[in-house]
């Protein structure tokens, strides 16, 4: 009888540590990280000596094939001289394909930072497509450069995460 009673005592202490340890582990979904940059460095569109480029940086294509997705920005400003602002854009790809055209028209998602600094950026619930991220030194999106013939450098870190 008690060789019983000790063995019910083990069958149940193992099923109280499995249940206990299998409800324990519940893996929490992460985010994931669709693209970083480090020491990037952006020059003023089209300042002389016309070397600094298009004044704007992409990444992607980011597909996204949710219903609705939501991604976040973390965005660290280091160096910024310009008395205007540095703009954030986010758009699908024909509106990307506009954006880099000469006279294209399009619409984006799109954030301006005068000033150096972190931020986080959350753009929620995306519709399913093809997207492009935009860093923009240009007079291209919603802000215009300074026109003064120097060239604003900003100098940034950021990650790009689709949240679970
Ligand atoms: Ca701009
Ligand atoms: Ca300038």
């Amino acid at each position: 009888m008690k060789r019983v009673t000790f063995l019910s005592t083990v069958v149940i202490t193992v099923l109280s540590l499995l249940l206990f340890f299998g409800c324990a582990v519940v893996v929490e979904p992460q985010p994931e990280l669709l693209f970083q940059g480090t020491d990037c460095e952006l020059h003023e569109e089209g300042v002389w000596p016309f070397t600094s480029g298009l004044g704007y940086i992409a990444y992607g294509p980011i597909t996204l094939a949710d219903t609705l997705s939501d991604l976040k920005v973390d965005f660290n400003l280091r160096v910024w001289d310009g008395d205007y602002k540095l703009e954030l854009l986010f758009m699908t790809k024909a509106n990307y394909d506009d954006f880099t055209s000469t006279f294209g028209t399009y619409s984006a998602y799109h954030y301006s930072l005068s000033a150096t600094g972190t931020m986080t950026w959350n753009l929620t619930d995306i519709l399913p497509g093809v997207y492009y991220f935009v860093i923009d030194n240009s007079n291209k999106g919603w802000e215009d450069t300074d026109f003064d013939f120097l060239d604003d450098i900003a100098i940034f870190d950021f990650k790009i995460y689709k949240m679970p």
